[in-house]
């Protein structure tokens, strides 16, 4: 008998690793239709989701299909799949926690580091060879010893935070409840925490309650000197509040990893050389990717199976 799975938009590393995986585990992989469904006649066998963190699982696609165990998203966040209506359903949802952290702490620090020194417009600078023709580019900000802030202490957030470490001046984070065992300030408002800080490092889930955390209030308590780096959710921050912020110069830069409208970044932040711009590649790397890759498809197989999942995503 097979076993239906349904796959949705996943990127072409894990894409590919279903397709060579699925024979040998007796899986038959479809896609949906147009209208973001699987064809009736095999709607009703489809017992497992493989999706992408960019999918959209809501409603209308669970009830869609009777048979469903498991949806297994392929990303640590899992904000646009309806979570509370797949367990009303019965069904189990995973996702891939942990083995991004590194990847994605690697690229907010880079982001940041970028953002400070303003490494593509220096590097734009020497390649129109306004170096030879202008002479050497504005000064940068020193990124050692500043103080960084992290909205969010969990898996990734831990991740910068050590990576800060040997380099700023002080660390201090906001997060709901105080983080027991970190050796780091908590700041239980996160505007005081923009205020406290020069860089705002945004590591939180998306969703309904973190959307718009990074409000035009908290904007202008980082400052005109102060810098925004989002590897989280593009709607975590009011994004016509950061374009309107930087493009007035109420805040010094940004690095954005995440947008509120992927795949498009505004004209006026693609227009800006105080943001470093970088298309949802946080943990976008052949060994995380495989690692990702292998976890999905570990929940499929145990759900599928009759065992408990791998890594759910937590009540
Ligand atoms: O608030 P707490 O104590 O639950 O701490 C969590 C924090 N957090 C928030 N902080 C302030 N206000 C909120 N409304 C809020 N909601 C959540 O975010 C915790 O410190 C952190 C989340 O940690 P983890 O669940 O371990 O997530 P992880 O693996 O670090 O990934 C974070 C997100 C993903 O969901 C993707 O959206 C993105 O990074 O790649």
């Amino acid at each position: 008998m097979s076993i239906d799975i349904l796959v949705i938009c996943l990127p072409a590393l894990a894409d590919d690793m279903l397709n060579r995986q699925a024979p040998e585990r007796g899986w038959t992989l479809h896609r949906p239709g147009p209208d973001g469904l699987p064809a009736p006649e095999v709607a009703g066998r489809i017992v497992g989701v493989a999706a992408s963190g960019a999918a959209t699982v809501d409603a209308r696609l669970i009830d869609a299909l009777p048979a469903l165990k498991i949806i297994a998203v392929h990303a640590v966040g899992y904000d646009l799949t309806d979570v509370a209506h797949a367990r009303s359903r019965g069904v189990i949802v995973t996702h891939t926690p942990d083995v991004l952290n590194d990847d994605v702490a690697d690229l907010a620090l880079l982001l940041a580091l970028a953002t400070l020194r303003r490494l593509p417009a220096m590097d734009a600078y020497v390649r129109a060879g306004r170096w030879a023709s202008e002479g050497p580019p504005p000064l940068s900000r020193r990124a050692s010893g500043l103080k960084y802030g992290l909205l969010g202490l969990g898996r990734i957030g831990r991740a910068i935070a050590e990576r800060l470490a040997p380099l700023a001046g002080e660390i201090a984070y906001h997060t709901r409840r105080p983080v027991a065992d970190a050796p780091w300030r908590h700041v239980p408002n996160l505007v005081d925490l923009a205020a406290q800080v020069d860089v705002l490092i945004v590591i939180v889930p998306g969703g309904a309650s973190t959307r718009g955390l990074v409000s035009a209030e908290v904007l202008a308590a980082l400052g005109p000197n102060g810098v925004l780096i989002n590897v989280a959710r593009g709607e975590v921050v009011d994004q016509d509040a950061l374009v309107a912020a930087l493009t007035s110069g109420r805040l010094g830069g940004a690095g954005l990893d995440v947008f509120a409208d992927e795949p498009n970044a505004p004209h006026a932040l693609i227009d800006s050389d105080r943001c470093v711009l970088t298309p949802h590649v946080a943990s976008a790397t052949v060994e995380t990717r495989q690692a990702m890759a292998a976890l999905m498809i570990a929940n499929l197989e145990a759900v599928l199976s009759g065992r408990p999942p791998v890594s759910p995503v937590p009540d």
